[in-house]
């Protein structure tokens, strides 16, 4: 079975998160990795979490219930990619150890886009609600987004490629022998 390793996409709403969590994991299977399990905030928000909302205390609960579920699956080989905004650096820190104290690698990918941008692109229509008031704690918005300090990767949407970005990270994966010659190890 070939080694796992964690794939944590965080950033703010539209940046990219989705899309390069999609792309990644049909690039993956592409080069044969068979093992692989997305998990992405809107559709994890509709079952595991679908209690919770948007306050602090709630982002944090919806990502320790998904770092359990990251734990269980990249421990028994199972690539796992999980794209949530998950704006607080402590959670994401918590999520981090439980992976990596089994030794499975945890790679932070920080889909970095400036605010003015996703306003502009605001393909759910989510930040003008925000910014007319009509969501609250709307990350970006008026609620806090934490970046990261030391993440493994970051891609800028504003100026790459879809292709662009998802080269960088497969670099990275190749760089750190995660991923070798495309083929699974
Ligand atoms: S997290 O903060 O707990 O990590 P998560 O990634 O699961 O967030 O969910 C974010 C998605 O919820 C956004 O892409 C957006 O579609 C939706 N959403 C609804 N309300 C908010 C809000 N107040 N802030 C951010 N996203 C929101």
């Amino acid at each position: 079975m070939h080694k796992s390793f964690v794939v944590w996409f965080t950033g703010l709403s539209g940046a990219g998160k989705t899309t390069l969590a999609v792309e990644l994991e049909k690039k993956l299977r592409e080069l044969g990795y068979e093992n692989v399990q997305r998990l992405d905030g809107d559709i994890v928000r509709q079952d595991l979490t679908r209690d919770l909302g948007f306050t602090r205390e709630d982002r944090n609960e919806n990502i320790r219930r998904v770092g359990f579920v990251t734990e269980l699956l990249s421990k028994n080989g199972v690539i796992t990619i999980c794209s949530f905004i998950s704006p607080y650096r402590d959670a994401r820190k918590k999520v981090r150890e439980r992976v990596t104290k089994h030794g499975i690698p945890f790679i932070e990918v920080y889909v970095k886009c400036p605010l003015e941008v996703l306003i502009e692109r605001d393909p759910k229509g989510l930040y003008a609600k925000a910014l007319r008031g009509e969501i609250k704690n709307f990350t970006g918005i008026d609620d806090p987004y934490e970046e990261p300090e030391n993440p493994e990767v970051i891609v800028e949407t504003d100026k790459e490629t879809v292709e662009e970005s998802l080269e960088k990270i497969l670099n990275y994966l190749k760089n750190e022998n995660l991923i070798l010659g495309g083929r699974p190890k």
